[in-house]
């Protein structure tokens, strides 16, 4: 069998699928009637399907063909009649049968083996509960059906089981009856009043604890609220409840959508492949995503928590309720589902943070991807696997896209848009350029250009010119791009002494041409340019500023992102020109402008100090990495190292003071001012440790042994065994035995042994691959211990013996034959091999051409990337 493996045409060309090529489905599934027997050696699955032909395709007498894969079929009638072996076709993925009415009942029963699949996709089992993951295509691995998002179908479900060992049996929608069996099993029906696809389906069966809550909408309807999760760790769900209902709330109240079923319930459990899933009525989360106590998560453990619950929620209506029409149109639910859960998450806790760290996701992340063999439009055109286009590009790029839409159409009419877009497609499915035609529709602005970013493949960069003349006192800014996107880009001019100059047009200025000319008049004296505010596109500016300016900038700029952008701008041609000395054995000097930079920045009264703690941190290995012609890990990371050593030395006494300045709280709170503090505190410690002084490890470790937070024992903990600190092998050990019974504390664990910078951490993280707790079948623990090595680890993944390539390989390969999706996560650390020097270029191809020849021994998902990586 070559179940999930990549198919080839009779040219020997992978099988691709085009979003030209689209074509409704020639038949409907109407109504689902399904029924779960579920045992330990098989599960029956038995299903009901009312099914009618499409009758606006003209094409008539055509056959059904429904998905399937890795069923065993039992039975199948037609209008109640049996079909033989003869009235239908199987194949690894189809059942065809050749001639059907227009309309007809369908009865399927199969068997499948759920506590045998460790693709996590379609039913399985997770610490001996069952659950699904349908999305994209994991329907049609629990019953032949049309498992794709065009196809709308009310699903009613039928659940049996041991009353035992699942005492809790739940799916979509309403509880519409239960009873005892014989033989200590029992039985639910669950009906769902909507329609929905496929994907969206969801059954959990398990022995789990339940917290619950009520809440009540703005027009008085109380809505069930129901977090399970295994018993042990019902105490750390609180948090999680709460960011729920703010979620609803927010809802409500910024976009007026108002949950419409009586009952919403989130399980929690700990093999998933992503965060969490946003099936209708029934959330399945990654229980990572969900379970947080003071003591074992971080303040970013937090934040996620708040925002995955939330950005599920938001999927009700933008994906559920409105469902995309196939799968070229992720971003019309991901991206603006993801833009929400952004404009949620700085109501919160971030609002003058978000624009910052929106761009330091965007450059870090997925300016990289853009510029790589894996680059990709928002809306792809074609896809060999599509699960491997939940991307960096269709989640953030996308969300950017809806950003810039909010910008040119301001907050109010994007607001209207959404209730007036929910309002026309509810029930029914949409393409991304139905929303765009409602947003001109109330804007009254001709968006076809704007649908041009939704196309793209690469970061748009922008070439920017300015002229001043004394004499007429005008300001001429010529910008240029390739092709005629419509893109708005805010700035201002600033005077001598930093204020904004006031000019006759709006600051936010409309691209629409390949080549634009902006002239400002009135402008007495030659300004500074502040360009991008609040990154209000996500393309590359190209502007040549001298440091002056730059400093000028950081020091003006009212304009908080663009006064962290230009500080950015300034450390980078700072480290460059370090970089280069470094390649070229040159001593290295330290720029006491830094120095100075970072202290006025820690005397600085009228920043909060959330704001400082990003201020002081230097740019990122990925962002520096991604902004080289040929990527030096080694050079960027001793350049790094330098300049933290420098900072630290000549800052010791700042930073001391600052860091006593930040109080940490006896109790914990999770709001901007506490978050903000306890950064900053961190960060301190951070740079102070670089000093290798008795001193300052004490400090750390009396912050390691009385925080009662783990943000502050991590804060503490990462720096120390990074350090010179003779115990940092036993620290790692005291950590480790504090927590060994708390998974998602022992996945920091793999991680800070991953990411630990001396160069015996690949042979440490080969050790743990065979620790007890360590288990390949749980996408958690292969994230934190080899995707941390290879995305967070660049001086050691990237070692010039080629070892750390060579690892990443069989671990893919070993991977793969488990659970494709996450080895193909783990590809994509191959996949730009051409940033790096030759030598590296050829490690690295050489691994990719070994799993190529892999052919059909490879899942499709790793091998569209390599591919395409290769080709
Ligand atoms: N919509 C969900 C996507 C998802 C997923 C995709 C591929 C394979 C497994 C998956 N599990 C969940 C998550 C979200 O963005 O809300
Ligand atoms: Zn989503």
């Amino acid at each position: 069998m070559s179940l999930g493996r990549i198919k080839f045409t009779m040219q020997g060309e992978p099988i691709v699928k085009y979003l030209k090529d689209y074509q409704s489905p020639n038949f409907f599934v109407k109504k689902a009637d399904l029924y779960f027997n579920l045992n330990e050696d098989k599960t029956i699955v038995k299903s009901e399907l009312l099914i009618e032909q499409n009758k606006d395709n003209k094409i008539k007498n055509v056959p059904l063909i429904l998905d399937g894969e890795n069923l065993e079929l039992l039975e199948i009638t037609l209008d109640d009649n049996r079909l033989g072996k003869n009235a239908y076709q199987i194949t690894n993925e189809n059942l065809l049968i050749a001639n059907v009415p227009e309309i007809f009942i369908l009865k399927i029963t199969v068997a499948i083996k759920p506590q045998e699949n460790t693709k996590l996709m379609g039913l399985y089992k997770s610490a001996g509960n069952f659950c699904t993951q349908c999305e994209p295509r994991g329907f049609h691995k629990i019953t032949y059906f049309i498992d794709r998002p065009d196809n709308l179908t009310q699903f009613f479900t039928t659940i049996e089981a041991d009353k035992i060992k699942y005492p809790v049996l739940l799916s979509n929608g309403n509880l519409i009856s239960k009873k005892d069996l014989s033989n200590d099993r029992h039985l639910v029906k669950w009906e769902d009043p909507t329609l929905k696809p496929a994907y969206l389906f969801a059954l959990v069966a398990g022995n789990l604890g339940l917290l619950e809550d009520v809440y009540q909408t703005q027009s008085g309807r109380n809505i069930k609220l129901q977090i399970y999760v295994e018993e042990k760790f019902l105490h750390q769900c609180e948090f999680a409840l709460q960011a729920l209902k703010q979620a609803m709330l927010w809802d409500e109240q910024n976009f007026g959508f108002e949950y419409e079923l009586d009952i919403y319930m989130i399980v929690a459990i700990n093999d998933f492949n992503v965060g969490a899933m946003e099936n209708k009525g029934l959330n399945i989360f990654n229980s990572k995503y969900i379970l947080v106590s003071a003591e074992t998560a971080t303040d970013e453990d937090y934040v996620n928590v708040a925002r995955v619950v939330a950005h599920e929620y938001f999927h009700n209506v933008r994906g559920n309720r409105i469902t995309c029409r196939d799968w070229f149109q992720l971003a019309l639910k991901e991206g603006l589902t993801t833009f929400t859960d952004q404009l949620f998450i700085a109501d919160l806790y971030f609002k003058s943070l978000q624009r910052i760290r929106a761009a330091k996701f965007i450059t870090n992340t997925q300016f990289p991807e853009d510029s790589g063999p894996l680059s990709h439009p928002v809306r792809p055109n074609s896809y060999i696997e599509v699960s491997n286009f939940y991307t960096v590009t269709v989640y953030y790029k996308g969300a950017e896209i809806f950003h810039m839409l909010q910008e040119i159409i301001g907050i109010k009419k994007f607001r209207q848009l959404m209730q007036l877009f929910a309002k026309k497609f509810t029930g029914r499915t949409a393409v991304i350029e139905d929303v765009i035609a409602l947003a001109e529709e109330i804007s009254g602005i001709d968006l076809k250009n704007f649908m041009l970013w939704f196309d793209l493949a690469g970061t748009l960069v922008l070439d920017i010119f300015a002229d001043y003349n004394a004499q007429k006192q005008t300001v001429v800014l010529q910008i240029k791009q390739s092709g005629k996107r419509f893109t708005p880009l805010a700035i201002s001019l600033l005077n001598k002494i930093g204020d904004e100059i006031n000019f006759d047009q709006p600051n936010i200025l409309l691209l629409r041409e390949e080549e634009q000319k902006f002239v400002f008049k009135n402008i007495a004296e030659k300004p500074v340019l502040s360009l991008l505010h609040d990154f209000t596109a996500p393309v590359k500016i190209n502007f040549s500023y001298t440091d002056e300016e730059l400093k000028f900038l950081m020091q003006h700029d009212r304009n908080d992102f663009s006064r962290w952008f230009a500080q950015q701008k300034f450390l980078k041609n700072a480290i460059m020109r370090l970089v280069a000395d470094y390649q070229n054995n040159k001593k290295l000097v330290f720029d006491k402008t830094i120095g100075e930079i970072f202290c006025n920045i820690l005397h600085a009264k009228s920043l909060d100090k959330i704001f400082i703690s990003q201020l002081l941190q230097l740019p990122t290995e990925d962002y520096l990495l991604e902004s080289m012609s040929i990527a030096d890990p080694e050079a960027i990371f001793n350049v790094l190292e330098f300049l933290k050593l420098q900072i630290a030395t000549m800052l010791k006494q700042d930073l001391l003071n600052c860091y006593q300045q930040c109080k940490s709280t006896k109790e914990y709170v999770v709001d901007a001012k506490s978050i903000g503090e306890r950064s900053l505190k961190n960060l301190c410690l951070d740079y102070l440790v670089y000093l290798d002084t008795k001193d300052i490890y004490a400090l750390a470790l009396k912050q390691y042994a009385s925080a009662k937070n783990m943000t502050e024992i991590i804060g503490a903990l990462v720096p120390l065994v990074n350090s010179n600190f003779t115990n940092r092998e036993e620290l790692l050990q005291n950590f480790y035995a504090k927590w060994q019974n708390f998974p998602h504390v022992v996945d920091k664990w793999f991680a800070l042994n991953a990411s630990l910078k001396f160069s015996d951490t690949l042979i440490r993280v080969q050790k743990l691959l065979v620790h007890p707790k360590f288990n390949y079948k749980n996408p958690n623990n292969v994230y934190s211990l080899i995707l941390i090595f290879c995305t967070l680890n660049h001086i050691n993944f990237h070692d010039v013996s080629g070892k750390g390539y060579q690892f990443l390989t069989d671990q893919i390969i070993k991977l793969d034959a488990i659970n494709p999706m996450v080895a193909a996560k783990l590809v994509k650390q191959l996949i730009n091999w051409r940033k790096f020097d030759q030598k590296r270029q050829i490690l690295m191809l050489n691994q990719l051409q070994k799993i190529h020849a892999l052919k059909e021994k490879i899942s499709k998902n790793v091998f569209e990337l390599v591919e395409k990586s290769i080709k």
